[in-house]
Parts: structure tokens; sequence; C-alpha cells
């Protein structure tokens, strides 16, 4: 054998010429595309607002596969338990794995106390799943996302205020993850209604000092920053859903007709479903997957790590007066245990399904 056989041919390495590190960003690319992308968005909100009606609209023109009620002849049912519906929407030869929890609608209960106690147990679960992984031995190379990157907080169209449930969950689900309000059903409203209806809002959001996102950050440079003052100055997105096609011009589209005429609901004339797309997947996509880690994941880590580290010191000095493990906080929300956050399945309450993605534990 000649020696030279032995040695690799350069041009078929791609090492010859020229390779800058300024190749970066298209070997980064190249990988994220590889791995692809996973954005997960719940739907929060009183009963009957939409919020199903809304997971079948948001994406039905780009989809490629889909898990969700297709059929419009199907009645619409009420939501009675979380449930995750998985897309897989591609655009411009990028694949984007879409999941959309969807949440029963509260309110309706004679007693509402604590109705949002499930929505943000299953984020918190999300987290906990997503740390329990990351703290294991032998981790995976690319941890499976579920965590939620976007609450979309629906808001009835009154046209007067918000709900005192509202505002006691949009506190709640605020400090565990990115809220972006919608006004639900705005085909109800006039546009002037609807204005004045948004102003209204704002104003109540600052006066309980309801932060949503996006937030404002140093980090962001002069065009992020105007745009996000855009969106903020947008906010809540007046929506409207339909699962059911009219024609409009000798053309089919997502539409309802009521007694002022036919909504197109993807015109921007008519509503901000559009805008809300938009929003959702070309312009916050990164920066919503980007916030959830940086913000809510990580002060859920630090806390659990946190408390982690207090718990073994007390175990380490019974003579303190400590307790026991198996007398510690065994809920989710209690997770203090080490054992109880790093075994899958145990009995903090978690069921293994919470360990997938929410497209796995949902269906
Ligand atoms: N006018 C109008 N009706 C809508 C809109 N979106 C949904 N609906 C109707 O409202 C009803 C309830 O819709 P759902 O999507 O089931 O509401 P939901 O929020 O999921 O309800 P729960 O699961 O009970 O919380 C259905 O009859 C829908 O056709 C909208 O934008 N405008
Ligand atoms: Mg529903």
């Amino acid at each position: 054998m000649s020696s030279s056989s032995l040695v690799a041919d350069p041009v078929a390495t791609g090492l010859e010429g020229y390779v800058g590190f300024d190749t970066i960003t298209q070997q980064i690319e190249k990988k994220l595309l590889k791995r692809g992308f996973h954005f997960n968005v719940m739907v929060v909100g009183q009963s009957g607002l939409g919020k199903s009606t809304l997971v079948n609209t948001i994406f039905a023109s780009h989809l490629i596969e889909s898990k969700a009620r297709l059929n419009a002849d199907e009645p619409p049912r009420q939501t009675t338990e979380i449930e995750t519906v998985s897309h897989l929407v591609e655009e411009n030869g990028v694949r984007l794995r879409l999941n959309i929890v969807d949440t029963p609608g509260y309110g309706d209960q004679v007693n509402n106390e604590n109705c949002w106690e499930p929505i943000i147990k299953y984020i918190k679960d999300q987290h906990s799943a997503y740390l329990r992984k990351e703290l294991t031995a032998t981790r995976d190379r690319y941890i499976q996302d579920s965590r939620i990157h976007c609450c979309l907080f629906f808001i009835q169209p009154t046209g007067h205020a918000l709900k005192p449930i509202d505002i006691v969950v949009l506190k709640k689900l605020s400090e565990v993850v990115n809220v972006v309000p919608v006004i639900a059903k705005s085909d109800s409203l006039t546009i002037e209604e609807r204005a004045a209806f948004k102003q209204r809002i704002k104003a109540e959001l600052i006066f309980h000092n309801i932060k949503l996102y996006p937030y404002e950050s140093d980090e962001d440079d002069e065009q992020e920053q105007a745009l996000n003052e855009s969106i903020r100055e947008l906010l809540p997105f007046a929506i409207v859903g339909s699962e059911r096609n009219v024609v409009i011009d000798g053309k089919a589209v997502r539409g309802r007709k009521n007694r002022y005429g036919i909504i197109n609901v993807e015109n921007e004339e008519h509503c901000e479903f559009i805008y809300l797309r938009n929003f959702l997947t070309r312009t916050h996509l990164q920066d919503l997957i980007e916030t959830t880690a940086q913000i809510h994941y990580e002060a859920f880590r630090s806390k659990q790590l946190l408390a982690i580290k207090e718990s073994t010191s007390v175990n380490s000095h019974p003579a303190s007066g400590a307790t026991s493990q198996s007398t510690l906080p065994q809920s989710p929300n209690q997770m203090t245990s080490p054992n109880s956050m790093l075994s899958p399945g145990s009995s903090h309450g978690m069921s293994s399904s919470a360990m997938g993605s929410p497209a796995q534990s949902n269906q």
C-alpha cells in the first residue's frame, strides 16, 4: 500500500483553502438546523374564550403534520385537562416543532380559589424535569426542552376591565413564565372599543405592578428596544380564532361570519391574529426561548439548588435538630429534597410523563 493513500484528501475534508473563524455563524446555524427547534406555547384563560380554537387556527396554513383536531365539523368540546397538541411547521426548509399546551378554562366554579394551581404546577413540573435531566451524572448532550416558552393569556372581551380573578392569575403566571396577553373573540368589539379596552388593561397592569413579556433589558440594542416598545404598545393582541373557512373573493380563508359581515382571521384590518403569529414565530421566537432559560428557569434552578444545599447541610448536622429527608416537603412546588428532585417518578407527586416533552406527556 502506498503511503499516499493513507493521507486524507484535503479537498474532501474541506480543510483546504480559507477557513476563518468568521464561519462560526454558519457552523452554528448548520448544527441548530440539524437539531431543529422546539417551541412550547401554553394557552390560559377563563372558560369558553376560544383557547382551543386558537390552538387549531394558529398555524393551520403552515402545518405539515399535526395531531390537532382538524375536522371543524366535530363540535368544540370543553377542555377538561391539560393537553398538548404537537405541530411540525416548516418554512423555507426550517422545521419547528411546536407544542401547544391547552388548559381547561377556569372561573366557572362556585369557588375559584386556587383554580390556577394545576397550571402553575404544570409549568414548574417542566422546569423540575429539565433540572433533573441536567443534574443526572450521564446527562444527554441535548436535553429535550418541555419548558413553557410563552403563555398566551386570554382576556374576556368585556370592554370594561380585567376581572379580579384574571389579575390574580396574571400575577401568579408572570412570576414563572413569559406571559403575552390577548383579547379573545375580539370580533365582538368595534375598533374603537378595542383601542379603549387595550388602554384600560394596560393601566390596570401598571396599577397592579404586573410585569409581562417583553421585559426591559439593558442588553437590548436600540433596534430591539424600539421593536419591544412597539410590541408593548400593541399588547394585548386583539385576536379572532376560527376552525372554519369562509369564502372571500372566491378564496377560502380562515374566518367567521357575524352580524357585521365576514371576518378574515388573517386580515390585519380585521384583527391582530397575524401580528400574534409573526410575534411568536418571526420576531420573538428565539428571545422567548432564551428569556425562559435565562430568567424563569434560572430563578427556579437557583431556588431549588439553594434548597438542596440547605437541606443537605441540615441533614449532615443531625445534632442541630434536623429532620430526616423523609419528612421534607414532597410536593413539586416544595421540591427541596435532593432525592425527590433527582429520581424520576419519585414520591414528590410528579408523574413520569412530566419527564418527557409536553407532546409525549399529555397525549
Ligand atoms: N365570536 C367568536 N367566537 C369564537 C372565537 N374563538 C372561538 N369561538 C367560539 O367560542 C366557543 C368556545 O371555543 P373554545 O375554543 O372551545 O373555547 P375554550 O377557551 O377552549 O373553552 P374551554 O376549553 O371550556 O376553556 C366555540 O363555539 C368557538 O367556535 C372568536 O374569536 N370569536
Ligand atoms: Mg378548550
